[in-house]
Protein backbone atom coordinates (compact mmCIF):
# COMPACT_ATOMS: atom_id res chain seq x y z
CA UNK A 1 0.00 0.00 0.00
CA UNK A 2 2.74 2.44 0.52
CA UNK A 3 4.63 4.67 -1.93
CA UNK A 4 7.62 6.81 -2.06
CA UNK A 5 6.40 10.44 -1.16
CA UNK A 6 9.32 11.64 -3.23
CA UNK A 7 10.98 14.42 -0.80
CA UNK A 8 14.46 14.72 0.52
CA UNK A 9 13.78 14.76 3.72
CA UNK A 10 16.15 13.09 6.71
CA UNK A 11 13.95 9.90 7.18
CA UNK A 12 12.93 7.85 4.46
CA UNK A 13 9.23 8.50 4.04
CA UNK A 14 6.69 5.20 3.65
CA UNK A 15 3.54 7.14 2.48
CA UNK A 16 -0.29 5.22 2.73
CA UNK A 17 -3.84 7.30 1.23
CA UNK A 18 -5.29 5.65 4.36
CA UNK A 19 -4.02 3.52 7.40
CA UNK A 20 -5.67 2.78 10.74
CA UNK A 21 -2.48 4.94 12.74
CA UNK A 22 0.73 5.96 11.68
CA UNK A 23 1.92 5.27 14.94
CA UNK A 24 0.73 1.68 14.47
CA UNK A 25 2.35 1.06 11.33
CA UNK A 26 5.51 2.86 12.65
CA UNK A 27 5.56 0.69 15.87
CA UNK A 28 5.55 -2.60 13.51
CA UNK A 29 8.31 -1.39 11.70
CA UNK A 30 10.07 -0.38 15.05
CA UNK A 31 9.52 -3.65 15.81
CA UNK A 32 11.01 -5.21 13.04
CA UNK A 33 14.60 -3.12 13.98
CA UNK A 34 13.76 -0.08 11.70
CA UNK A 35 15.62 3.50 12.42
CA UNK A 36 14.93 7.14 10.92
CA UNK A 37 11.76 5.90 9.00
CA UNK A 38 8.07 8.07 9.02
CA UNK A 39 5.26 6.86 7.82
CA UNK A 40 2.71 9.24 6.62
CA UNK A 41 -1.29 9.02 6.01
CA UNK A 42 -3.38 11.59 4.21
CA UNK A 43 -6.45 9.83 6.37
CA UNK A 44 -6.40 7.58 9.44
CA UNK A 45 -9.51 5.43 10.26
CA UNK A 46 -8.43 4.81 13.66
CA UNK A 47 -6.00 7.72 14.69
CA UNK A 48 -5.15 7.36 18.67
CA UNK A 49 -4.46 10.50 21.10
CA UNK A 50 -3.12 9.90 24.56
CA UNK A 51 -4.66 8.00 27.00
CA UNK A 52 -6.86 6.10 24.61
CA UNK A 53 -8.61 9.53 23.36
CA UNK A 54 -9.57 9.31 19.83
CA UNK A 55 -7.76 11.64 17.35
CA UNK A 56 -9.88 12.75 14.19
CA UNK A 57 -7.34 12.31 11.24
CA UNK A 58 -10.25 12.71 8.21
CA UNK A 59 -7.83 13.37 4.20
CA UNK A 60 -6.40 16.63 3.99
CA UNK A 61 -4.10 16.58 7.15
CA UNK A 62 -0.85 15.94 8.00
CA UNK A 63 -0.24 12.65 10.23
CA UNK A 64 3.06 11.14 10.53
CA UNK A 65 4.95 9.32 12.55
CA UNK A 66 8.58 9.28 12.96
CA UNK A 67 10.43 6.07 14.41
CA UNK A 68 13.69 7.01 15.89
CA UNK A 69 16.24 4.78 18.14
CA UNK A 70 18.21 7.77 20.24
CA UNK A 71 20.67 7.13 23.07
CA UNK A 72 18.62 8.39 25.60
CA UNK A 73 16.66 7.01 28.71
CA UNK A 74 13.51 6.49 28.99
CA UNK A 75 13.15 9.41 31.63
CA UNK A 76 14.65 11.54 28.69
CA UNK A 77 12.08 10.56 26.10
CA UNK A 78 10.06 13.99 27.05
CA UNK A 79 12.20 15.68 25.33
CA UNK A 80 11.37 14.19 22.44
CA UNK A 81 7.98 15.44 22.21
CA UNK A 82 8.93 18.69 23.51
CA UNK A 83 11.14 18.17 20.27
CA UNK A 84 8.79 17.60 17.95
CA UNK A 85 5.93 20.35 19.31
CA UNK A 86 9.12 22.65 18.26
CA UNK A 87 9.31 21.32 14.71
CA UNK A 88 5.55 21.43 14.10
CA UNK A 89 5.34 24.84 15.84
CA UNK A 90 7.99 26.48 13.83
CA UNK A 91 6.61 24.73 10.89
CA UNK A 92 3.28 25.92 11.17
CA UNK A 93 4.76 29.79 12.01
CA UNK A 94 6.11 29.65 8.31
CA UNK A 95 3.12 29.02 6.83
CA UNK A 96 1.80 31.86 8.51
CA UNK A 97 0.05 30.74 11.46
CA UNK A 98 0.33 32.16 15.09
CA UNK A 99 0.98 28.51 16.82
CA UNK A 100 2.38 28.59 20.30
CA UNK A 101 3.41 25.11 22.66
CA UNK A 102 0.63 24.10 25.40
CA UNK A 103 2.38 21.46 27.51
CA UNK A 104 2.87 18.74 27.39
CA UNK A 105 2.30 17.77 23.81
CA UNK A 106 -0.21 20.49 22.08
CA UNK A 107 0.06 23.21 19.31
CA UNK A 108 -2.21 25.51 19.78
CA UNK A 109 -3.28 28.97 18.95
CA UNK A 110 -4.11 31.95 21.12
CA UNK A 111 -7.07 33.59 21.12
CA UNK A 112 -7.94 36.62 23.01
CA UNK A 113 -5.25 37.31 25.97
CA UNK A 114 -6.91 34.94 29.18
CA UNK A 115 -4.96 31.99 27.95
CA UNK A 116 -7.83 30.40 26.17
CA UNK A 117 -6.71 28.62 22.44
CA UNK A 118 -7.33 26.37 19.69
CA UNK A 119 -5.80 23.14 19.14
CA UNK A 120 -3.78 22.50 15.93
CA UNK A 121 -2.17 19.53 16.51
CA UNK A 122 -1.08 17.02 18.90
CA UNK A 123 2.04 14.43 19.62
CA UNK A 124 1.39 11.36 20.44
CA UNK A 125 5.05 9.46 21.93
CA UNK A 126 5.83 5.66 22.80
CA UNK A 127 8.43 3.74 23.35
CA UNK A 128 10.26 0.44 24.02
CA UNK A 129 12.95 -0.11 26.31
CA UNK A 130 14.82 -1.06 29.27
CA UNK A 131 15.31 1.34 32.93
CA UNK A 132 18.36 2.27 31.21
CA UNK A 133 18.00 2.61 27.95
CA UNK A 134 15.34 3.49 25.10
CA UNK A 135 15.30 0.51 22.11
CA UNK A 136 12.71 2.65 20.16
CA UNK A 137 10.47 5.49 20.34
CA UNK A 138 7.88 6.56 17.92
CA UNK A 139 6.55 10.70 17.83
CA UNK A 140 3.74 10.65 16.23
CA UNK A 141 2.72 13.86 15.14
CA UNK A 142 -0.85 15.05 13.85
CA UNK A 143 -1.56 18.28 12.76
CA UNK A 144 -5.02 19.67 11.00
CA UNK A 145 -3.19 21.17 8.06
CA UNK A 146 -6.04 21.42 4.58
CA UNK A 147 -8.79 21.09 6.69
CA UNK A 148 -11.94 23.24 7.96
CA UNK A 149 -12.61 23.32 11.56
CA UNK A 150 -15.55 22.93 11.41
CA UNK A 151 -15.81 19.34 10.46
CA UNK A 152 -13.14 18.48 13.53
CA UNK A 153 -14.29 18.38 16.90
CA UNK A 154 -14.50 21.22 19.52
CA UNK A 155 -11.95 23.56 20.38
CA UNK A 156 -9.82 22.70 16.93
CA UNK A 157 -8.95 24.81 14.29
CA UNK A 158 -6.77 24.03 11.53
CA UNK A 159 -4.05 25.73 8.67
CA UNK A 160 -7.07 26.32 6.22
CA UNK A 161 -8.71 28.35 8.99
CA UNK A 162 -5.55 30.40 10.14
CA UNK A 163 -4.25 31.29 7.43
CA UNK A 164 -5.28 29.26 4.22
CA UNK A 165 -3.96 25.56 3.07
CA UNK A 166 -0.51 24.60 2.68
CA UNK A 167 2.00 22.67 -0.02
CA UNK A 168 1.45 19.18 2.52
CA UNK A 169 4.81 18.37 0.76
CA UNK A 170 7.05 20.99 1.73
CA UNK A 171 5.18 21.87 5.04
CA UNK A 172 6.40 17.69 5.76
CA UNK A 173 9.58 18.09 4.78
CA UNK A 174 10.29 21.24 6.99
CA UNK A 175 8.78 19.78 9.90
CA UNK A 176 11.11 16.84 9.34
CA UNK A 177 14.07 18.84 9.20
CA UNK A 178 13.29 20.86 12.19
CA UNK A 179 12.73 17.81 13.93
CA UNK A 180 15.65 16.35 13.15
CA UNK A 181 17.43 19.56 13.94
CA UNK A 182 16.35 18.92 17.48
CA UNK A 183 16.53 15.29 17.70
CA UNK A 184 20.35 15.31 17.02
CA UNK A 185 20.94 18.36 19.92
CA UNK A 186 18.70 17.91 22.58
CA UNK A 187 20.31 20.91 24.56
CA UNK A 188 18.64 22.89 22.01
CA UNK A 189 15.26 21.74 22.96
CA UNK A 190 14.62 23.37 26.18
CA UNK A 191 15.66 26.73 25.39
CA UNK A 192 13.67 26.50 21.73
CA UNK A 193 10.47 25.44 23.44
CA UNK A 194 10.55 28.33 26.43
CA UNK A 195 10.56 30.33 23.37
CA UNK A 196 7.18 28.99 21.86
CA UNK A 197 5.57 28.02 25.43
CA UNK A 198 2.15 29.58 25.84
CA UNK A 199 1.93 27.95 29.41
CA UNK A 200 4.62 29.12 30.69
CA UNK A 201 3.66 31.88 32.85
CA UNK A 202 0.17 30.82 32.84
CA UNK A 203 -1.80 29.99 36.01
CA UNK A 204 -2.72 25.96 35.57
CA UNK A 205 -5.07 23.38 36.46
CA UNK A 206 -3.04 19.88 36.17
CA UNK A 207 -4.91 16.56 36.91
CA UNK A 208 -3.06 13.57 37.81
CA UNK A 209 -3.82 10.00 38.62
CA UNK A 210 -2.71 10.80 42.40
CA UNK A 211 -4.26 14.43 42.53
CA UNK A 212 -4.45 18.11 40.88
CA UNK A 213 -1.88 20.41 41.22
CA UNK A 214 -3.05 24.43 41.01
CA UNK A 215 -0.28 27.40 40.51
CA UNK A 216 1.51 29.22 38.20
CA UNK A 217 3.30 27.22 35.77
CA UNK A 218 7.40 28.18 35.90
CA UNK A 219 9.43 26.50 33.59
CA UNK A 220 10.18 22.70 32.43
CA UNK A 221 12.88 20.81 33.88
CA UNK A 222 15.86 19.07 31.57
CA UNK A 223 13.99 16.32 30.92
CA UNK A 224 10.77 18.18 30.08
CA UNK A 225 8.33 17.74 33.20
CA UNK A 226 6.39 20.82 34.10
CA UNK A 227 7.28 22.94 37.09
CA UNK A 228 4.20 24.47 39.15
CA UNK A 229 4.58 27.02 41.47
CA UNK A 230 1.97 26.37 43.72
CA UNK A 231 0.84 27.51 47.61
CA UNK A 232 2.66 24.81 49.18
CA UNK A 233 5.61 25.16 47.38
CA UNK A 234 6.95 23.73 44.23
CA UNK A 235 5.76 20.85 42.40
CA UNK A 236 7.17 18.89 39.48
CA UNK A 237 4.74 17.24 36.94
CA UNK A 238 6.35 14.85 34.45
CA UNK A 239 4.32 14.78 30.70
CA UNK A 240 3.45 10.91 31.53
CA UNK A 241 0.79 12.03 34.54
CA UNK A 242 -0.93 14.95 32.78
CA UNK A 243 -4.07 13.83 32.37
CA UNK A 244 -5.17 17.18 31.68
CA UNK A 245 -3.68 20.89 31.70
CA UNK A 246 -6.29 23.59 31.59
CA UNK A 247 -5.61 27.44 31.99
CA UNK A 248 -7.56 28.90 35.28
C1 LIG B 1 -3.02 14.21 21.25
O1 LIG B 1 -3.74 13.47 22.15
O2 LIG B 1 -3.10 15.38 21.09
C2 LIG B 1 -2.10 13.36 20.38
C3 LIG B 1 -2.60 13.27 18.97
C4 LIG B 1 -1.61 12.51 18.09
C5 LIG B 1 -2.15 12.26 16.71
C6 LIG B 1 -1.12 11.69 15.80
S1 LIG B 1 -1.64 11.64 14.15
C7 LIG B 1 -0.28 10.67 13.71
C8 LIG B 1 -0.14 9.66 14.84
N1 LIG B 1 -0.99 8.52 14.64
C9 LIG B 1 -1.91 8.40 15.60
O3 LIG B 1 -2.78 7.49 15.68
N2 LIG B 1 -1.76 9.40 16.49
C10 LIG B 1 -0.67 10.27 16.13
P1 LIG B 1 -4.55 14.10 23.36
O4 LIG B 1 -3.73 15.14 24.06
O5 LIG B 1 -5.01 12.94 24.13
O6 LIG B 1 -5.75 14.86 22.69
C11 LIG B 1 -6.86 14.15 22.19
C12 LIG B 1 -8.06 15.08 22.23
O7 LIG B 1 -7.91 16.09 21.23
C13 LIG B 1 -9.36 14.37 21.90
O8 LIG B 1 -9.95 13.86 23.07
C14 LIG B 1 -10.20 15.49 21.28
O9 LIG B 1 -10.80 16.27 22.30
C15 LIG B 1 -9.18 16.37 20.62
N3 LIG B 1 -9.03 16.07 19.18
C16 LIG B 1 -9.24 14.92 18.51
N4 LIG B 1 -8.93 15.04 17.21
C17 LIG B 1 -8.51 16.33 17.05
C18 LIG B 1 -8.03 17.08 15.94
N5 LIG B 1 -7.89 16.55 14.72
N6 LIG B 1 -7.69 18.37 16.16
C19 LIG B 1 -7.79 18.94 17.38
N7 LIG B 1 -8.23 18.28 18.47
C20 LIG B 1 -8.58 16.99 18.30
Amino acid sequence: PSVEFGLEAPFSIEYHDAVGSTNDRARELAADGAADVAVLADEQTGGRGRLEREWAAPSGGVWVSVVTRPAITPAQAPLLTLAASVATATAAREAGVDARIKWPNDVVVPVGDDGDYRKLAGILTEMEGQTDRVDWLVVGIGLNANLDADALPEGATSVRDEAGDVDRRRFVQRLLEEFERYRTDLDAVVPAWRELALTIGQRVRVDRPSGEVVGEAVDVTESGALVIETDDGRVTVAAGDCEHLRPV
